[in-house]
């Protein structure tokens, strides 16, 4: 592969094996192939994959749950989207845009089908009451986060993970423009967070359960081994939040559900009782 490109008139797809990603790219939405999902004997149907998308989610489930809602009960499958799982025709009914996190909440006469995980997380907020304040500017703000990270994160792992980790060549010039954006953004929450605790405020909201997964996790160094190379380490006050995120035992749990990366005991492929999170792994969750 060479960085010279002229484009042609017409872009055609091209079979390519070269790249992280080149065995599930596609430029067609759609099923290719059958397939029913499970369905457990809880209320939240949950279908994903431990990537930050789908953390959020086993987070704010595991967050409701520590409060004493029953109602949150979640059975948590495992998508394999390295082999193709979030194609198959059921996947597909929950999310015609085939990607994790999706949810079935089946606690009603008809179950609710959610997909994109800030849907996912207002629609549980709402639910439950929990987490989203109703307080009209608290709201405006937590929301305002929320839809940040929704917005910022694409170039955090599309842009600067995907050229600094994954593309077969590196490209100085998509490297340097997505890690000046993904320095931008880190600043941008500092400065918020050397203002206030959480990200809309003094209370821990939904902005928090989906922006730490994605850039609490890169200012511990964890994402894309790009901690050095963005010098992540001068980001203070990312760096407090991150760590008081981290330490909440809901979090501790949902971070390490549907995992498929790690060191084993931080991975719980499926979790459908809270006794998968057994011994072994509640250690591991206390270290
Ligand atoms: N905006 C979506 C992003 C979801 C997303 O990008 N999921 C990725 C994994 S982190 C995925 O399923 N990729 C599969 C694919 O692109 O085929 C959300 O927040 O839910």
């Amino acid at each position: 592969m060479t960085t010279e490109y002229t484009p042609p008139a017409v872009w055609t797809w091209i079979k390519t094996t070269e790249g992280r990603f080149a065995n599930i790219n596609r430029p067609i939405a759609g099923p290719t192939h059958d397939k029913e999902l499970p369905v457990g004997k809880h209320p939240m149907q949950l279908y994903s994959l431990g990537t930050p998308n789908g953390q959020k989610v086993t987070i704010m489930l595991e967050e409701l749950l520590a409060l004493g809602h029953a109602g949150a009960e979640y059975d948590a499958w495992l998508i394999k989207i390295g082999q193709g799982d979030q194609f198959g025709s059921g996947f597909v009914e929950i999310n015609p845009n085939s990607k994790i996190p999706a949810l079935l909440d089946r606690s009603g006469p008809k179950p609710i089908r959610v997909f994109e995980s800030g849907a996912i997380l207002m629609h549980l907020a709402e639910k439950f009451g929990e987490f989203l304040p109703t307080e009209p500017a608290a709201r405006a703000e937590t929301l305002s986060w929320l839809f940040w990270q929704m917005g910022s994160a694409p170039y955090l792992g599309g842009g600067f993970g995907h050229f600094y980790a994954y593309a077969p060549v590196k490209i100085e010039y998509a490297i340097d423009r997505f890690a000046m954006e993904t320095k931008r953004q880190l600043d941008v929450l500092d400065r918020r967070l050397a203002e206030t605790a959480y990200l809309a405020g003094d209370d821990y909201t939904i902005a928090d359960i989906a922006v730490w997964p994605w850039y609490g996790a890169l200012a511990k160094g964890l994402l894309y081994g790009g901690g050095e190379f963005l010098s992540v380490q001068d980001y203070k006050n990312v760096q407090r939040w991150a760590d008081q995120i981290g330490a909440r035992p809901a979090v501790r749990r949902g971070r390490i559900v549907n995992r498929l990366q790690g060191e084993p005991s931080a991975q719980l492929h499926e979790r459908h009782d809270a006794s998968d999170f057994d011994l072994r792994t509640q250690d591991k969750l206390q270290g």
